[in-house]
């Protein structure tokens, strides 16, 4: 899908969440008239757990989740993540003790998790995971669609280069997200044998962009021929835009990324900027599919095994034709990339 194809007005959706804003209030005082129990009394307890919550995209998705938790009379706790896998266990534990009824584990790293998230469910509390895999069937499993977004910015990239250009290319493995765009990424190597990757960098070490900016400064400088980044993650792009302004190699260099946020899109609408596209959804609407998707499961419904938002490809060219400044106007203008029909029940107030 991209911006081009989908214009529609959003007055529908407007309408939507001026009722769901209404409706959230009243949620929390005395639960959720028709709703199956335990929505019916409110004041459900939930948990969200996450490995990483700095930087836009963790942010806009807790903000998601806080407001879908408001909206079905949830107390939703937020244990912000500090890239610290002992201290994410250690958070999962707190919130069993807590007696939630449900948790939210947000990224991380499977083996340090799986055995607690067990015994959470051993304990009958409804788990579901977003972008980790746990490997649990009883753990349904949200994730982006990696796949479609990757290979989205990727064919973006072969219509903008060409199918022989030198690359660097940003990745931490161990994650998810970025090792099934990963897998894309090995794939398009192998179709096209002259797209070359010139080097790797990446780090998760905080913060990120700043971080990830040190290495790509290094990488870019010891390979001026590079013309190409692949960095599927917006700190990431943000890191490698950074290292190539420093360098004044912004104007032969091209990023292509995942994520967006209002500050990327006015990074990527910087005049000269090197990040020209990216592909995303909206987090925040992540952050609340991902909260509906647990209060199905807590309600004693199925909410299906692997729940999929679908990505937008987003393009500078595209940010400039419509004159988009903000989250805001990018979901006024795609209004698929503002809500998402996933993990829906008419018992579901609408907020996102
Ligand atoms: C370290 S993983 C970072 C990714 O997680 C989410 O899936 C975002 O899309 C981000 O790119």
């Amino acid at each position: 899908m991209s911006i081009r194809s989908s214009i529609f007005t959003l007055s529908r959706i407007s309408l939507g969440l001026a009722l769901a804003a209404g409706v959230a209030d009243s949620a929390l005082a005395a639960g959720l008239k028709g709703a199956p129990a335990p929505f019916d009394k409110g004041g459900v307890k939930v948990a969200l757990v996450g490995y990483l919550s700095a930087g836009d995209f963790f942010q806009a998705y807790e903000g998601g989740a806080r407001r879908q938790a408001k909206a079905l009379g949830i107390d939703l706790r937020v244990f912000p993540g500090k890239q610290d896998a002992a201290q994410q266990r250690e958070q999962i534990e707190q919130a069993i003790n807590l007696g939630v009824k449900g948790i939210i584990v947000s990224h991380g790293l499977p083996e340090s998790l799986k055995d607690v998230v067990r015994k959470a469910v051993n304990a009958g509390i409804k788990v579901v995971a977003f972008d980790v895999n746990l490997g649990n069937p009883k753990v349904p499993q949200i994730e982006q669609s990696d796949k479609d977004l990757a290979e989205a910015v990727l064919k973006q990239a072969i219509k903008d280069n060409g199918k022989a250009f030198k690359a660097g290319y940003v990745y931490v493995p161990g994650f998810a997200p970025l090792d099934r765009r990963d897998a894309v990424w090995k794939g398009v190597k192998q179709t096209n044998p002259q797209i070359v990757e010139k080097a790797r960098w990446g780090t998760l070490d905080n913060p990120i962009a700043t971080s990830v900016a040190a290495q790509a400064n290094a990488a870019l400088r010891a390979n001026p021929d590079i013309s190409v980044v692949f960095a599927p993650y917006d700190e990431f792009a943000r890191g490698t835009k950074l290292a190539a302004n420093e360098l004044g190699v912004a104007k032969k260099l091209k990023i292509y990324s995942a994520d967006i946020s209002t500050a990327d899109i006015a990074e990527i609408r910087e005049p000269n900027s090197p990040w020209v596209a990216t592909a995303a959804t909206n987090p925040a609407v992540v952050g609340a599919v991902s909260v509906r998707a647990l209060a199905l499961y807590i309600a004693g419904k199925d909410p299906g095994h692997n729940i999929v938002v679908k990505p937008t490809l987003i393009t500078r060219a595209d940010l400039n034709r419509y004159n988009i400044k903000t989250m805001e106007e990018l979901s006024a203008k795609l209004p698929a990339f503002g809500t998402s029909d996933v993990a829906r029940a008419s018992w579901i107030p609408q907020v996102q």
